[in-house]
């Protein structure tokens, strides 16, 4: 997999890229990631990347020229795409799909926005991480790298490559409990300490469909219950007292 980024700040990635899962990732070769200063495709003699916008108004717009050179020169994998608030947003099913191919690039604005021909004529598709404004697409690239790295086969072992993890089946993820059994007084429920492990995976199913409900009722209206879920809802009727209930269950 290889991962090309156009930026004006490539030390943003520097750490990030060689902590963790994604510095683990690349040492064993399974990602390629090569970030480009956006600055060494500048055109004139100050380097510029921004301008002011046409038409007036606050702030600077970067420049078309810069990112258009910088990808003709490079030649980096398609798709291309440009992070900005106003994309499509990106989400797990983007991730698997990014993961299954070969590679893709991103795009990181600056400023107070980019020259649109950028996203008409060069970038494939434009995406958001959510619904926030940050000061440049660096962080949203990041998001973007770690999600779809860690789906590259490989990347994690059996154990966490799992499908039990929230948004992968549509619905978050059931409260986990580790040691010790009561801290400070909040005792972990019984049940999942029972040695019952098919209650237990029922018990997890009605709590990842409570939350959901309670918390992401876009996310539990898009859920086709099962069999399965409505046994699981049958027996643990209860909502945690956190989640609130939204909407009537069927
Ligand atoms: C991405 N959610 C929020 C900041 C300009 C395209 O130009 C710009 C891009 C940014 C950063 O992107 C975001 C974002 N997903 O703010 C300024």
């Amino acid at each position: 997999m290889r991962i090309d980024v156009f930026t004006a700040f490539p030390e943003f990635f520097d750490t990030p890229l060689r902590a963790s899962l994604l510095g683990r990732a690349r040492e064993r070769a399974l990602v390629d990631v090569r970030v480009h200063d956006l600055r060494e495709f500048a055109t004139d003699r100050h380097r510029s990347l921004d301008d002011a916008p046409f038409g007036g108004g606050a702030g600077m717009v970067m420049l078309p020229e810069p990112l258009f050179a910088a990808v003709e020169a490079i030649e980096p994998p398609r798709p291309v795409l440009l992070l900005s608030a106003a994309g499509a947003r990106f989400d797990q099913a983007r991730a698997s799909m990014l993961a299954a191919g070969d590679g893709f690039s991103l795009l990181c604005g600056r400023y107070e926005g980019i020259d649109q021909r950028v996203a008409d004529h060069l970038a494939d598709d434009e995406l958001s991480i959510g619904d926030y404004v940050t000061a440049g697409g660096e962080s949203a690239a990041l998001v973007v790298i770690e999600a779809v790295t860690r789906l590259v086969p490989g990347v994690m072992g059996n154990a966490e490559s799992g499908a039990d993890e929230s948004h992968v089946g549509g619905l978050l993820e059931y409260p986990q409990y580790t040691r010790p059994a009561e801290f400070r007084g909040w005792a972990v429920p019984e049940i999942v300490r029972s040695g019952d492990h098919e209650r237990v995976a029922r018990w997890r199913r009605a709590q990842a469909l409570h939350r959901t409900r309670a918390r992401r009722p876009d996310l539990f209206s898009e859920h086709e219950l099962s069999d399965g879920d409505r046994a699981a809802l049958a027996e643990f009727p209860e909502p945690p007292a956190a989640d609130v209930p939204g909407p009537d269950l069927p």
